[in-house]
């Protein structure tokens, strides 16, 4: 049985669902969390609650694990690089202070010749006057922000009037493309160079937040090929050590976007856990650990659906077919547009 112990910073559900990965790889942890309702708690070790800025907290946090690794790409800068100093962080904080940024993301991104949509750095209101030709965009917070949080469509200049924000914030607009399809790659990168590399997941969102996610997605071999490609360059030259995800749009020319990078497990890959022999979240563990890689085999097509907000109180008294797997949060408290938990189905 391995002694080794998982430090896991963040505490929301995909701290949860990387503390079960865990668990059943006899690795144990300890979350710690600056929202002392952290539902990963449930499924963890230990919880330390503290601010991610509490010296004795973060201290004794190094004190109870081997390595660290993180759940939200919003964990400060800052704190990754203090506990990397003393205990190995995967994946490394400089790959989060690149996607943690958006403009710097997508400078990263366009170096590689890997498409994004159009974007312009906004650092006060009348810096947007002559952003005309980026319409419609989307207005976005340069740092924090997930869900469509900090996030403000602008269809044309006359909009920019009715938007209450501090620009000295820092923003980026980005231009719409004309969508067909989101999908997204999910890869994890194990030290020794090698990947596990799942096939493209097909996803709609409403209002800014995922909402359905399906394999296999319906797309042509060419965006397969690309996406995955792209995904992997991506990983490679960040020297990725986990699980990622490459968030892509397809407009309606078939043409291929980055639209972000996830340096962590992400929503769109909970199917994984019950449609392949190793889910995204056990890769990410196998990976940041250093256990065996497994090649990935998928068992079956799924569908996952996100319970967003009170719909959860119907999923809590629901029965399930045998196909069906359902996933409670476990979240205090019952939030609009906050995601309380999914339901996998598998399809064939
Ligand atoms: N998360 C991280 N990036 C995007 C998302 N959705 C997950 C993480 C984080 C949790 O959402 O697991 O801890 C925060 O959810 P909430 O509802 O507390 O804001």
């Amino acid at each position: 049985m391995s002694q080794l112990t998982l430090g896991i910073i963040g505490g929301g559900q995909l701290g949860s669902m990387l503390a079960i990965a865990a668990n059943n790889l006899k690795i144990s942890t300890v979350v710690f969390c600056d929202d002392i309702n952290a539902p990963a708690q449930n499924f963890s070790n230990k919880f330390i609650y503290g601010q991610y800025d509490d010296k004795s907290k973060i201290d004794d946090f190094i004190n109870k694990v081997d390595v660290i690794t993180y759940e939200f790409e919003n964990i400060p800068y800052k704190t990754l690089n203090e506990i990397n100093r003393i205990k190995p962080v995967l994946p490394k904080p400089s790959v989060n202070r690149i996607i943690q940024h958006r403009i710097a993301e997508k400078d990263f991104i366009n170096i590689l010749n890997i498409r994004t949509t159009r974007y312009a750095s906004i650092e006060k209101k009348s810096d947007l006057n002559s952003m005309g030709d980026l319409l419609p965009g989307l207005l976005k917070t340069v740092t924090l922000g997930y869900d469509g949080k900090g996030q403000y469509p602008i269809k044309s200049l006359e909009d920019i009037n009715s938007l209450n924000i501090e620009y000295s914030d820092g923003y980026i607009l980005e231009k719409l493309v004309k969508l067909k399809k989101e999908i997204s790659i999910i890869i994890t990168r194990f030290n020794n160079q090698k990947y596990e590399i799942y096939e493209p997941i097909e996803n709609i969102h409403e209002d800014q937040i995922l909402k359905h996610s399906k394999i296999p997605a319906e797309i042509s071999d060419k965006i397969l090929n690309q996406s995955k490609l792209w995904a992997t360059q991506i990983a490679e030259e960040l020297k990725y050590v986990g699980t990622l995800c490459v968030e892509f749009f397809i407009d309606r020319n078939d043409n291929l976007y980055v639209n972000e990078i996830a340096p962590r497990v992400h929503n769109s890959g909970h199917l994984t856990i019950n449609a392949y022999n190793v889910s995204q979240f056990e890769n990410h563990i196998r990976a940041v650990c250093q256990l065996e890689q497994i090649p990935l085999k998928k068992n079956s097509n799924a569908k996952m659906i996100n319970i967003i907000g009170d719909q959860i109180t119907i999923y809590r008294n629901k029965e399930l077919a045998q196909n069906e797997f359902f996933f409670d949060y476990l979240k205090k408290e019952i939030k609009n547009k906050r995601k309380m938990g999914h339901l996998t189905i598998l399809t064939d």
